[in-house]
């Protein structure tokens, strides 16, 4: 397998790398690639260096058969036809692509199938706060349907992308030193702050993030589903944290959501109130799975059930998802 990373120095590329060489992915070439400002760098796969190329409208994804691309909207946009021009199968982490009719907007635990049809070999990966939700949710949907959803997000640095969380980490020593804190990444100082914005406001007075979490749960569970969100940024540095209420069409006890968290896939059960367990997100950075905890009934509505889940946004958020998806173009036989 031919295997090509676009946007390989930022942190989901840099992610990729990892990835592929824990799941042993059965890489036989990786090709490396990157905007001007990392083109010539280096870094290692599985003991051998990869210089990274520049990302150019030539016949460099001849003979690719898979490209992970997390280079921006943008880049995404302008590159998709030079990348799928010869049969590769883009799997995008951008925004680009996600709401398009013809292009399959993937989780695996949810919806695998829907990355078989791909008129345009374009598989998009969905927003970070979307997949880790919806991990959660299947396992519930699978009960009873899920009519409605209320979620706050607390993201962290990670997803504003590697600059951001190495200005997260110096603007703590900047206010610690006593010196003047430089906000670039976001848009105030997030050490010691809760930032209640991220992306764009809408015409709705939602944020675009909140209204990707509306469109793109509804678009993956192929569900009337009604999501109400919103997101904030939060100082913790690459765990993004969610706290859900759910209305289902019957009422779900606290035991048979237990149950079916526990056996739900992805996810990883971490309940246990007397022993102060439950998933934090400075604990669970580089781990794989979507993690629930604090699930209670609802006070005040019957069948409302409420829970909190932590998950790697640079890993299933982003990079594991896509790994996971293009093994599961593997093992159905799909590709390669
Ligand atoms: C954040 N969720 O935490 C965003 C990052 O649409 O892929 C990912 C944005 C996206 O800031």
């Amino acid at each position: 397998m031919k295997v090509a990373i676009v946007g390989a120095s930022g942190a989901v590329g840099q992610e990729f790398l990892r990835v592929l060489e824990e799941r042993n992915f059965p890489v036989d070439e990786l090709v490396l690639f990157g905007s001007t400002r990392s083109a010539g760098k280096k870094y290692t796969f599985r003991g051998k260096e990869i210089e990274v190329k520049l990302l150019q409208h030539n016949d460099d994804f001849k003979g690719v058969d898979i490209a992970f691309t997390s280079a921006g909207a943008g880049t995404s946009k302008e590159f998709a036809d030079t990348i799928t021009k010869y049969g590769a199968v883009m799997i995008d982490n951008s925004s680009a692509f996600r709401m398009d009719n013809d292009i399959p907007l993937v989780v695996p635990e949810v919806n695998a199938e829907d990355a078989l049809n791909r008129p345009r070999g374009i598989i998009a990966n969905p927003n970070c706060t979307t997949i880790q939700m919806v991990v959660a949710l299947k396992a519930i949907e699978n009960l009873t349907h899920i009519k409605r959803v209320h979620v706050s997000t607390y993201q962290a640095a990670s997803g504003a992308g590697a600059a951001a969380m190495d200005e997260l980490y110096e603007q703590y020593r900047q206010v610690l030193a006593g010196e003047p804190v430089k906000v670039e990444k976001f848009a105030y100082q997030l050490a010691f702050n809760l930032i209640p914005q991220i992306d764009v406001f809408t015409e709705n007075g939602y944020t675009k993030e909140e209204m990707k979490m509306y469109n793109e749960t509804r678009k993956i569970m192929h569900s009337d589903i009604q999501v109400s969100a919103t997101c904030v940024r939060v100082p913790a540095l690459r765990s993004h944290s969610e706290s859900i209420w759910i209305e289902t069409e019957r009422p779900v006890s606290v035991e048979e959501a237990r149950k079916a968290f526990e056996e739900g896939e992805g996810l990883i059960l971490m309940d246990n109130p007397e022993k102060k367990e439950y998933p934090m997100p400075l604990f669970l950075a580089g781990k794989d799975p979507v993690y629930v905890g604090r699930i209670r009934k609802d006070l005040a509505n019957e069948n409302g059930l409420t829970f909190w889940i932590v998950g790697d946004q640079i890993k299933k958020g982003a990079a594991l998802n896509a790994v996971q998806i293009a093994e599961y173009l593997i093992k159905v036989k799909n590709i390669g």
